[in-house]
């Protein structure tokens, strides 16, 4: 009997293929998932039959759901940091492998894409969502915020959506991914495979063939409020903002803000907002010290374990109030 490898690497025609092969975690990064992209990665990068990079997804649900993070969640509980510390960094040097990386790097992405999911996709040169994709950074429902280079891409967003996205971990489906800026084309899944064939035969020539008209953006109606009222200074100041606009909208990004880790959106906030000033590279330097100090808080302990270990989804979050986060308390995070 042999496991499952929970990453098939192939070279197929025109091709590297990488087909992440852990659907029953939603295919959620682990180290050796790290690894092994890596090492393929390196392969493929002077191996001049090997044209351009796939990477895809086994299973309908998920192509990542983010990193294996219950395991993060027990190492640091046993006191043991060096696989923390070694799944960070491992993860983030994929990630900027992936950035500038020297041939083309194409992800098909047809089901959830969340976290890590989004830090093996989106600085690849061609994103390729179905309208199965659903793309979020949900870290703040964890008591965590968003890395693998968020603190990068969200403020580069149009105007202050990716502020938006990553406090309240909103979703965004399908083509609104065109529109956010998490992927370059859509192509319905029924053309999905289609497409992943084609890229082997033809390259990434095949990818213009398979791109159908963008519909409309469904946030488009919101576009200008998200710019107003994420543009605060403060998390209660956005919520300020918030309440004075009576839409179902806002009472819903409410309810949403409201359930996260009060601390959460407090650290989150500050480190989107310096993450607009630096590079990627100063991004993933500035995510890697904040992930020793926030493993650490007990909102990510008790964040973890009530969305994924025991999925009651009822947090005890300290402070349980966003107007109770001190901070002086925000400001250790970063000392
Ligand atoms: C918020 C998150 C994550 C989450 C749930 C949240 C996250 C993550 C996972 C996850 C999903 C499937 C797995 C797994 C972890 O869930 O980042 O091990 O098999 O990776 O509410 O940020």
């Amino acid at each position: 009997m042999h496991a499952e490898p929970s990453v098939r690497t192939s070279h197929d025609g025109r091709v590297g293929r990488i087909k992440l092969n852990r659907p029953k975690a939603l295919n959620a990064l682990d180290l050796p998932m790290i690894r092994a992209i890596t090492s393929a990665l390196w392969a493929w990068r002077d191996d001049p039959h090997v044209h351009a990079v796939v990477i895809e997804a086994a299973g309908e649900r998920a192509f990542c759901a983010g990193g294996d993070i219950r395991a993060l969640r027990q190492h640091q509980l046993d006191g043991n940091r060096a696989p923390v510390d070694a799944f960070f960094t491992e993860e983030y040097a994929l990630n900027r492998m992936i950035a500038s990386y020297p041939k083309p790097y194409v992800a098909l992405i047809d089901g959830i894409c969340m976290g890590g999911g989004i830090g093996v996709s989106i600085y690849g040169d061609y994103r390729v969502a179905s309208e199965h994709a659903m793309f979020a950074m949900p870290e703040t429902a964890i008591g965590f915020f968003p890395d693998i280079g968020a603190t990068f891409f969200l403020p580069r967003l149009p105007g202050d959506l990716g502020i938006y996205l990553g406090l309240t971990g909103a979703r965004i489906h399908g083509a609104d991914a065109v529109h956010a800026g998490f992927a370059t084309q859509f192509t319905p899944r029924a053309e999905m495979h289609q497409l992943s064939a084609a890229l082997a035969h033809d390259g990434i020539a095949a990818l213009a063939r398979h791109a159908v008209p963008l519909p409309a953006f469904t946030l488009q109606n919101q576009r200008a409020t998200i710019d107003t009222i994420f543009a605060a200074d403060s998390v209660p100041d956005i919520l300020h903002r918030l309440e004075a606009d009576t839409s179902d909208w806002a009472h819903k990004t409410i309810e949403a803000l409201r359930t996260v880790s009060p601390s959460a959106l407090a650290w989150t906030l500050r480190i989107l907002r310096d993450g607009a000033h630096r590079t990627l590279e100063q991004c993933l330097d500035a995510e890697f010290a904040l992930t020793h100090t926030t493993m650490r808080h007990n909102d990510f302990i008790e964040g973890v374990r009530a969305m994924v270990v025991d999925k009651d989804r009822t947090p005890r979050w300290q402070p349980a109030r966003i107007e109770d986060v001190a901070q002086s308390d925000i400001e250790t995070m970063f000392a």
